[in-house]
């Protein structure tokens, strides 16, 4: 093994509090039913494929016009919370493990479906810190197709073989083993039936990658 390649919401950091907020104030507008179990299906998915999770409640039928401004305005919500995230939303648990593994020699990249990736790590404080980011801005198909795995490991110029991926996702799970790459899962993601590693906590990284 190589390189890491990370998922960023639920392994990095934890946006999926803000998603929800953000979905949530756009759903009780619209009138339709979301709740926290909703919420979970969405870790993972691309903006415009939660928002048709969202609209399974719906009771009328929504232009492609109408979905575009809606997922803009649901955007525009996420990103006025993300601006109160701050170096201090980076816990000393991920902090200390990225560092070791970079003292290791080990190639670090994201993988993210979040067009946000760039201000996220911005605002952690880790805008220079991976050696790649492969994120929603870069791939056409979400996940759990592995397209967004395997641009990162092209920007890193590593084989899949060599790249374990990292995620707190099923569909996570199931895009990089698409991709021919081993994985490491973090809570629901531990459950996916190809998940290589079943981690208990982040730092558990450092025994997978001695
Ligand atoms: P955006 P990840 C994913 O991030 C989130 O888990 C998912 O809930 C979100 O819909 C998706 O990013 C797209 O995010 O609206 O910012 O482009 O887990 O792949 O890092
Ligand atoms: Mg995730």
């Amino acid at each position: 093994m190589k390189a890491v390649i990370f998922d960023l919401d639920g392994v990095i950091c934890f946006t999926d509090k803000y998603h929800y907020i953000a979905w949530k104030k756009l759903a009780d507008k619209e009138g339709i039913y979301f709740d926290e179990t909703i919420n979970n299906r969405l870790r993972g998915v691309s903006r415009m494929d939660s928002l048709d999770i969202i609209l399974e409640k719906a009771t009328k039928k929504y232009s492609q016009a109408e979905k575009e401004d809606m997922a803009a305005e649901k955007n525009a919500t996420y990103v006025e919370l993300l601006k109160e995230m701050s170096p201090s939303d980076l816990s000393d648990e991920v902090r200390g493990t990225l560092n070791e593994l970079r003292n290791r020699g080990y190639k670090l990249a994201i993988g993210s479906s979040s067009k946000n990736t760039k201000m996220i790590l911005g605002q952690l404080g880790l805008g220079d810190f991976f050696d790649a980011i492969s994120d929603g801005t870069n791939i056409t198909k979400s996940k759990p197709d592995p397209e967004v795995f395997l641009k990162a490991a092209e920007f890193i110029g590593e084989s899949p073989a060599n790249c374990l991926v990292v995620e707190d996702a099923k569909a996570g799970i199931q895009a990089a083993y698409a991709g021919g790459f081993e994985s490491a899962g973090l809570g629901e993601a531990t459950e996916h039936p190809n998940v290589t590693y079943k981690l208990k906590s982040f730092k558990d990284l450092l025994e997978v990658c001695k």
